[in-house]
Parts: structure tokens; sequence; C-alpha cells
């Protein structure tokens, strides 16, 4: 079978010849996408966010198809804030703190309204969701754990906010040694410049973090591999 490729920038992305290919949607929950949540009370624009929610939710309808790994996580403190460090909560100095009350509860504590994912991307109840307490993925988690576990080695991002938990993600997963690839059109910011940076980051010098790609090109690819 010829390598099956998906068409992305600043080369093709060679897919895996075995199943190690899983999708990680980094922090799709209502506080980042909704009224009422952490991103609002901060004075930015959710709307931008859920533009991108029917292009994930295309890219997780495929990876269920083609029966692919699907991780998501969520930015969350336990509700005695003990893996909130003080410096975190401080920082910004918003009307709003980690921990304080909000109009979905608790701001970014595990288990409230809040915290949960969208509706629209809930997880199977098979499907992992790693709580994390930093903005990257692979801190204080067993995330590189269970990419080990089921033999992952390739993994296709999206999520929000491109610049903060998703670029900080995919640092930590490009130093681990995976293959990255970032959805440009399954992630935002609030500050479309600053997605519009991380990407050409991410890109800059023969891909130094990984690579970028449309979800159609990634759906593209997936159907030429898995079909
Ligand atoms: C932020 C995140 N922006 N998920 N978190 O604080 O990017």
């Amino acid at each position: 079978m010829a390598m099956a490729l998906i068409s992305a920038q600043p080369y093709d992305y060679p897919l895996p010849s075995d199943t190690g290919i899983a999708l990680l949607i980094i922090d799709m929950q209502r506080d980042f996408l909704e009224p009422g949540g952490f991103g609002d009370a901060l004075g930015n624009d959710v709307g931008r966010l859920q533009a991108i929610v029917p292009t994930v939710q295309k890219l997780q309808t495929a990876f269920r198809h083609y029966g692919r790994l699907v991780l998501q996580t969520v930015e969350g403190h336990r509700p005695d804030l003990s893996d909130c460090p003080p410096a975190k909560q401080k920082r910004g100095n918003a009307a709003l703190k980690i921990g304080d009350p909000g109009p979905m509860g608790r701001i970014l504590v595990l288990g409230e309204p809040g915290n949960s994912i969208i509706p629209e991307l809930a997880p199977l109840p098979e499907e992992t969701v790693i709580e994390k307490p930093g903005k990257g993925a692979f801190y204080n988690t067993n995330l590189e754990f269970l990419l080990k576990t089921h033999n992952i080695s390739h993994l296709i991002i999206t999520g929000v906010t491109t610049e903060v938990c998703v670029q900080t993600t995919m640092r930590e997963a490009n130093d681990r040694g995976y293959e990255c690839l970032l959805v440009e059109d399954a992630t935002e910011s609030y500050f479309p410049e600053f997605k519009q940076a991380t990407l050409a980051m991410v890109q800059a010098q023969g891909g130094i973090v990984g690579w970028t790609a449309t979800a159609d090109q990634v759906l593209a690819g997936l159907a030429q591999r898995y079909s």
C-alpha cells in the first residue's frame, strides 16, 4: 500500500502505517466557549471560539468512525484549589478569579457546570477526558502514559485557545517525540492575530513544532488511509 499523507504545511504529513494516531481535543469546555464563563469574565468574545465547533465535531465523528482514539482535556482545579499555584490564581487581577462563584459555578473548578465539555462535543462513556491543572496537557496528568499504552505516535490537535493551551500542549508533545499536526480551522483564539502567529510559528523552520492543515485535508488523508 502506498504511504498515505495529509496535504499539510510546511510539507505533507505522513500517516502512520499502524493504528498509532489520536485526535486530541483541547479544553472545549463551557468556561471558555459560553457566555458567563471564565473567557467571557475576562472580557473576551466567546463567539469567535464557538465558530469552530462544527469543524471539531466533523473530526470527532471521523475518528470515531475509523475506530481511532479520541482524547479530550479540560482545564480545571480541585475544589480545594490545592493543585492551583497561587501565582496562577492571582494572575490578571480579573473580577472573577479561579475558584470564585460565577454564573456557571465556581470558575475553572472540576465538576462545576462551567467546567464541562460543551454538549455538542460530549465524550462517549468509553472516551477519556484528561483533567489538567496547567495550560499544557502533559503537566501533572497521565496523558503520556495513556498515549504509550495505546501506542500513539501521531497527534491531530484541535481546540482552544490556540496560543495558550493548544500551543503549550503541542510543544510539550513535540518535545516528547510525537508527530503533531494542528488543525487550522479546528482551533481558535480570542485574538485572531495570535492564532495566525501560532500557525506560522509551528510551520516555521521546516515544521519546528509540527505541521498544520485544514480539517478537510485531514479528513481526505484519513479517508485515503483508513476507508
Ligand atoms: C486559557 C486555554 N486560555 N485552554 N486556557 O487560559 O487556552
